[in-house]
């Protein structure tokens, strides 16, 4: 690194947090496509959170597929199967043993959940709209504009000029449509709502009402079936001149000059108990929230939408340079990279799209966290049905969270959580015979916290896991309020299972056992056999180690709790240590076991590279085996799925490896991306989007261990570039310009006031900065 220089930015800048406002405007920040979506995977997501709608823009028979984050099928169960307790020791005694067929037929006969399944998360309905033109309408664009969060089309039809405009908002609550005409062409189109099952819908004055309930078939591996959840669906039309008219469950629209259509929906699902118990009328509320706008002309809905969206949306900006190929569609773009092209501005799009879906998909007034299609979903049945995976999945989609400056998104992961502590004390004390809480590998609205799927399932180390990214806001944040009230309550709660839990090994460590490396399988030494579960796989070590020395760091930033921190000291110490195999890669279990599948998707003993911090430059032997590890799983045909290869980008992004991690954004663009963007597992799921994102992030700015890293892994193929209002942990705010590969300035912004070690290539400075003010670092 050449010429330093710092100089103290004396403008004290007047916006507090996280949250300073940048210029975000522009065709760079539009998805954009010359055709109609031809099916779902080609429509555009919008969202506040709560209602979404996949927009297909088509200029004649419209779709909008409907989402409303609550309506699932099931209800709530306690599904701790009572005899697990029983079963415990010989459990442990078979796994201790290594007899892990013995172990097998004890875990399978007595620790799945009762039942072992959930149901699915269910789509509100469609919104159709028939368009009537007398000749096929022409020149179509439709876009979403991340910027606006607008979904538009753009036509022409019987020689006239039409918008179409869909957004939804957060300040009322209501996704909205809009169509006019910009040169006096009058709308003439029918709007229906429709479901394919379990809802009846009626048209009066201007109004569809969508009621129903989910009935569902029996099935004694998910739980009772018949009469689900209640959830309904209200649509107000307002027409600007022409005329309106309800015909059964039909609003036709006759020469009207402007049409705005607004639509809420709600269940009876109660998240304040987590309880099915049908309090709630959804219509009333469908009412009580439209009653509110119904004053409210477009563009006041608008601005409003606009005016609480963009301010969130506009924090960051990203740029490697001009982006030349903007005037080219979305698809294209993407076929083209996917042909062996490269493309910057797609990645920095990608990267904006990221956050567009986790604000889209998480953020008041949603009270569910973002599942693993978000908020979007149009089947009945949903692929692993949408639901909340903790085992990697429900993790990965809060990742870009925090340093990608939309610290908001993550109180509906929060909230949830504390809810599922109820649930999951009972699991802990049923099941285990502990304190705490605890749940597994998936759970559904309603809480469920016992052993779900198989025995696969049998991973209590995925609760302590979940608390990871509630510690991260406080670590961003710095907020104490947040870390006494919500964040350390929860890891405590965490951590007392775990002292509970722990138990003691033949060779005198304290392991989890139970244990499961993540859907992977190893080999038994001495049968050949294939086995899932064992004592104190890799994974566990790690977390536990992570959330102790979280909760130790966390009680003593609130000076509490010594006799609790002297008992977590005592027992990390006698943890297993993390190693290093014959293969010289990081051994995935508490033995040398060979894989069946060397290239798994799940890199779960990598916990400790990314998101923990514990491999790190510092710990060289172990730095360079999670490097290794990568390189094995990638050559046996690993990070096939989505969210794998997203992974990958953030481990590179640790290993500093700015090429590799680059090769592995092109992977994800390539063979893990559809038309629309939207991540695919096959099929969708939204973590590889988020996980995408944040390692696009991590490659420009990493801030764990006490050190801000500008610019860590940079590539080459990014010589140029801006990113603006990304934030470091310690509660900064970083701005970066670099050219030819070097960082020109770095503007460190803090909202607390504090001191922070600024490292950039051979660069290390300690600088200084006043609450509310920057300082600008140029090299
Ligand atoms: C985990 C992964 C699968 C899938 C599912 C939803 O179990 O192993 O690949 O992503 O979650």
């Amino acid at each position: 690194m050449k010429r330093q220089l710092i100089i103290l930015c004396l403008s004290i800048i007047g916006i507090s947090g996280c949250n300073r406002p940048s210029d975000n405007s522009g065709e760079t920040l539009k998805l954009w496509y010359d055709n109609p979506a031809s099916k779902w995977e080609e429509a555009l997501p919008v969202g506040n959170g709560r209602l979404g709608a996949m927009v297909f823009g088509n200029p004649v028979n419209e779709k909008l597929q409907l989402n409303e984050e609550s309506i699932w099928a099931g209800s709530k169960i306690n599904n701790n199967n009572p005899d697990a307790i029983k079963a415990l020791p010989a459990l442990q005694k078979a796994l201790f043993e290594s007899r892990y067929k013995d172990a097998f037929k004890i875990a399978d006969e007595n620790f799945l959940g009762t039942p072992p399944r959930i149901r699915s998360y269910q789509p509100l309905g469609d919104l159709l709209i028939d368009y009537l033109w007398s000749s096929k309408p022409e020149n179509l664009r439709r876009e979403l504009n991340l910027s606006t969060g607008i979904a538009a089309s753009h036509f022409t039809a019987d020689g006239k000029k039409y918008i179409q405009e869909v957004f939804v908002s957060a300040p009322d609550n209501v996704i909205v449509v809009n169509i006019k005409s910009v040169d006096g062409g009058l709308i003439n189109a029918s709007f229906r709502l429709a479901r394919e099952k379990d809802a009846t819908v009626l048209a009066s004055g201007n109004t569809l009402i969508l009621t129903g309930q989910i009935i569902d078939e029996e099935d004694p591996r998910a739980g009772p079936g018949g009469e689900h959840m209640k959830f309904a669906g209200e649509l107000r039309l307002s027409a600007l001149q022409g005329e309106i008219a309800a015909d059964k469950d039909i609003l036709h629209v006759k020469n009207a000059e402007e049409v705005t259509v607004r639509i809420t929906a709600a269940t009876d699902y109660n998240i304040n108990n987590l309880d099915f118990d049908r309090f709630i009328e959804p219509a009333d509320v469908c009412k009580t929230i439209l009653n509110r706008s119904d004053n409210l002309s477009y563009n006041e809905l608008k601005k409003a939408h606009l005016e609480e969206y963009q301010p969130l949306f506009s924090r960051v900006n990203l740029s490697f340079g001009k982006d030349s190929l903007s005037s080219v569609p979305t698809d294209k773009r993407l076929q083209a990279v996917k042909n062996g092209g490269t493309d910057n501005g797609l990645i920095a799009l990608y990267f904006q799209y990221g956050r567009y879906l986790l604000m889209s998909s998480s953020r008041y007034p949603a009270v569910l966290p973002a599942n693993l299609q978000g908020i979007w979903n149009k089947d009945l049945k949903a692929p692993w049905n949408s639901d909340f995976h903790t085992n990697i999945n429900l993790q990965m989609n809060y990742w870009p969270a925090e340093v990608c400056n939309l610290t908001e998104t993550t109180d509906q992961l929060v909230s949830f959580m504390e809810k599922l502590t109820v649930p999951g004390a009972a699991t802990a004390k049923e099941m285990y015979g502990t304190d705490g809480w605890v749940f597994h590998h998936l759970t559904d609205p309603f809480g469920r916290t016992g052993v779900a799927d198989g025995v696969w399932g049998i991973t209590p180390m995925n609760g302590p896991w979940m608390t990871f990214p509630v510690y991260e806001h406080f670590l961003f944040t710095r907020d104490t309020s947040f870390l006494r009230e919500s964040a350390y309550p929860l890891m405590k709660g965490s951590a007392e299972f775990v002292l509970g839990f722990l138990t003691e090994s033949p060779d005198g460590y304290l392991v989890t056992n139970p244990s499961h490396s993540p859907e992977n399988t190893f080999i038994d030494t001495k049968t050949k056999e294939k086995s899932q579960l064992t004592y104190a796989a890799t994974i566990d070590i790690e977390i536990i180690n992570a959330l102790f020395d979280n909760c130790i760091e966390a009680a003593t930033v609130l000076n509490t709790d010594k006799e609790f921190v002297s008992k977590l000291e005592a027992a990390k110490k006698r943890l297993p240590p993390v190693v290093i195999n014959s293969k010289g890669v990081i051994q995935e279990w508490i033995k040398d076991f060979d894989e069946p599948e060397p290239g798994h998707r799940h890199m779960s003993h990598l916990l400790c590279l990314y998101p923990l911090a514990q491999f790190t430059p510092e710990t060289p032997d172990l730095f360079k085996a999670a490097e290794a590890t990568i390189e094995r799983r990638l050559s046996s045909g690993g990070g096939h799925t989505g969210w794998s290869r997203a992974w990958i980008i953030n481990f590179y992004a640790r290993l500093q490896n700015g090429e590799k991690a680059y090769e592995n954004i092109m992977g994800l663009l390539r063979k893990s991306t559809l038309a629309n963007l939207f991540d695919t597992h096959p099929p969708f799921q939204i973590d590889g989007n988020f996980g995408g994102t944040s390692g696009i992030a991590e490659m420009l700015l990493q801030s764990h261990n006490g050190v801000i890293r500008l610019l860590p892994a940079l590539p080459k193929e990014w010589g140029t570039g801006e990113v603006k209002g990304l934030c470091a942990r310690g509660g900064f705010v970083i701005d970066m310009k670099w050219s030819d590969g070097a960082l020109n300035t770095a503007k460190i912004f803090s909202a607390a006031g504090g001191e922070a070690k600024i490292v950039c290539g051979e660069s290390v400075q300690i600088i200084k900065v006043e609450a509310g003010e920057s300082k600008i670092i140029s090299y």
